[in-house]
């Protein structure tokens, strides 16, 4: 064996893993959007399944709305605004997005809310989040924390499709490390509510490719990158969400064009995350019928 061959293996060994320790269809991306195109809720009284996306400023919730839009409709798109500077929270409304499937709309929507900053006074209320949970968080709500929990923000009846059925956590894998202790106690607080509620929860982990140059070369070897196991470990440990519940993506930032790789993870989180969703939807409407 010659020296640099040798010197390229023992490279590869400490950095990577020798197989992918979790399966990814590379090659199927059009049967994960199919499915997703052709999914059927488990309860047809309800039109669609709300998720919920918190985190710190920057994680990549806006970023990673637009970038489930913009894998369905295979062009770039910007509907939810992302910030360029993330210094404080640029997203300060509570909006619904929904996904455009041709004429109709997906069976799921999303809610980004403003990010999770240190500080009382700072950043996304954590009372507004878990009205939000509840779903008792009027469209347009202003995520200004001196004047949280207005009550003429607030919706005195609820409907089927305006309770949250998945609570996802965006963390970047870059910051992971560095997250405020503030930032980790608003979220201990939300998983609380959430658990209270039986609301499932997830993780949405970004910026792969910033946390590891080998995966921001290749995205392929997501699951070979000893690193980006390393930060799904230190993200389930930091909000208590098991590993297979962890899915880490890169969002659309810089591309001009859609690209296969970026979408089948994107899709494949996606795809779970419904079905955590859904699961939800399902037992809540056996308690009904139960009634
Ligand atoms: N390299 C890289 N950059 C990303 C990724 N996801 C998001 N970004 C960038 O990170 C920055 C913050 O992203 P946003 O989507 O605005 O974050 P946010 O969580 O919505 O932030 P707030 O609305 O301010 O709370 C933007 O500059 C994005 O382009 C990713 O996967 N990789
Ligand atoms: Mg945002």
């Amino acid at each position: 064996m010659g020296g640099s061959e040798s010197t390229s293996q023992t490279k590869k060994s400490s950095a990577e893993f020798d197989k992918s320790w979790r399966e990814t269809p590379w090659d199927n991306k059009e049967l994960l959007e199919k499915n997703l195109r052709e999914l059927k809720l488990s309860d047809s009284k309800v039109k669609y399944i709300r998720i919920l996306l918190a985190g710190e400023v920057g994680a990549g919730k806006s970023s990673f709305i637009n970038s489930v839009n913009s894998a369905f409709q295979r062009r770039i798109t910007t509907e939810a605004l992302a910030d360029s500077v993330s210094g404080t929270s640029f997203t300060r409304t509570y909006r619904t997005y929904y996904i455009r499937n041709g004429q109709s709309l997906l069976p799921f929507v999303f809610n980004d809310i403003m990010g999770l900053e240190s500080g009382e006074s700072n950043g996304a209320h954590q009372e507004d989040i878990a009205k939000a949970l509840e779903g008792l968080l009027k469209e347009g709500h202003n995520f200004n924390p001196t004047d949280s929990g207005k009550n003429d923000d607030c919706k005195s009846e609820t409907s089927l499709e305006d309770l949250t059925y998945c609570l996802v956590y965006v963390i970047a894998a870059d910051k992971v490390s560095m997250m405020d202790d503030d930032v980790f106690r608003k979220m201990r607080y939300i998983r609380q509510k959430a658990s209270s509620l039986e609301i499932p929860q997830a993780v949405i982990m970004t910026r792969v490719d910033e946390a590891c140059p080998l995966v921001g070369k290749n995205l392929q070897k997501i699951y070979t990158s000893k690193k980006i196991k390393e930060k799904m470990q230190e993200c389930s440990n930091s909000v208590g969400v098991p590993m297979s519940h962890i899915f880490p993506v890169k969002n659309y930032h810089e591309e001009i064009d859609t690209q296969n790789d970026m979408d089948v993870l994107i899709l494949r989180a996606l795809t779970q995350i419904v079905q955590i969703a859904d699961d939800l939807l399902n037992r809540r409407k056996s308690d009904s019928e139960k009634c």
